[in-house]
């Protein structure tokens, strides 16, 4: 398996998924269907075609961080989100307070727990949480506490929480697999079972996907069962769904995420770096490579990252 390609895919998923899904935000799944039919090329968006939102915005932080202190340091990620903020990127109102909050030197650890009450559960910190599902892929207690860990700086419900370790979890376990092989989408998706409890939500939407993975209902009752919006418990396994039923090709997987709606850029986003995760940036379409923004931190600086990444992935492994 060529785990640089790999990482380079889940990191360039996200941003490729992000910007697929970010003209489309808001949508309905048929306004989406009825204006587009589906949605298979890079749209003229907001920023322009191919740019990213927060989503990667963030991602990009979060892997400047970790490459910066060579492991999760709540402090540094912090000023990292701060630096990397750009409002146009069309922030969440919880991710918006919590810059707000960094800003005014409020303590990393308690930034998070002063947003909505007990924190918030949108789908922010998942969203951005590809380089944690790379760099700990062969680690999976480590993952699950940095996975927190990084989520709580910004969205410190125990829901925002678990959906970050879920997607990083699905991102990790993706990367882990060779594609080459057939997926075994049972042991797949009892392995992210696993991890818990009869009480929470993801729980019962990993069994809804259990129960849908081979009839493919329409995407319609998708959204009824899993959700399209911007809470984690209602995004994060909707884009796990995606990937599942369509983990032969990272397009399809994309394409899908959008058509369902809603919180179009974040499914695509999410979806993006798991499917990317699993077949790398080679299996992601040239046409959307070659259109993907390419600014200071574009598409290739995001490759740069991923790179640096994979160099202290290997690190890390050498010196266990
Ligand atoms: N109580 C009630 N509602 C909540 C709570 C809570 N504790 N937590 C979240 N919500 P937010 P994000 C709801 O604002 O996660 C951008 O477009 C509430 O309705 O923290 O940073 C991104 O690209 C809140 O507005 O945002 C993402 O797609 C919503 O969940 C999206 O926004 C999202 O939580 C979310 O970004
Ligand atoms: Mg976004």
């Amino acid at each position: 398996m060529d785990l640089h390609d790999k990482f380079c895919g889940a990191l360039l998923g996200t941003h490729a998924g992000d910007a697929l899904g970010m003209p489309l935000e808001g949508a309905s799944a048929a306004s989406i269907k009825k204006r587009y039919g589906e949605v298979r090329e890079m749209l003229e968006a907001r920023l322009g075609k191919g740019t990213y939102t927060d989503d990667t915005e963030m991602m990009i932080a979060l892997a400047e961080s970790l490459l910066r202190c060579g492991d999760f340091d709540g402090a540094d990620l912090a000023n990292a989100l701060l630096e990397n903020f750009s409002l146009e990127r069309g922030y969440g109102t919880g991710s918006k307070r919590a810059m707000e909050l960094i800003r005014a030197g409020t303590n990393w650890e308690e930034v998070g727990k002063r947003i909505f009450k007990d924190g918030s559960y949108g789908n922010g910190s998942a969203m951005r949480i590809a380089p944690v599902g790379c760099l700990y892929h062969h680690d999976l207690h480590k993952l699950k506490k940095v996975a927190y860990a990084s989520s709580s700086v910004t969205h410190a419900h125990p829901w925002g929480k678990e959906g970050a370790f879920l997607q990083a979890l699905a991102v990790a376990k993706a990367v882990a697999s060779d594609p080459e092989d057939v997926l075994d989408r049972t042991k797949y998706l009892q392995d992210l079972k696993n991890e818990f409890s009869a009480d929470s939500p993801y729980l019962a939407s990993l069994e809804v996907i259990e129960e849908h993975i081979q009839i493919k209902p329409d995407v319609e009752e998708v959204v009824a069962k899993l959700g399209n919006d911007s809470r984690a418990m209602n995004s994060v396994p909707t884009a796990i769904y995606a990937f599942l039923t369509h983990n032969h090709s990272f397009e399809e997987t994309v394409v899908y995420a959008v058509s369902i709606g809603g919180d179009t850029d974040t499914i695509g986003a999410m979806a993006g770096a798991i499917a990317g995760g699993y077949r790398g940036k080679s299996a992601i379409p040239s046409r959307w490579l070659d259109v993907l923004e390419r600014g200071t931190k574009g598409a290739n600086y995001i490759e740069e990252l991923a790179t640096g990444l994979y160099n202290l992935h290997e690190e890390i492994v050498n010196q266990r």
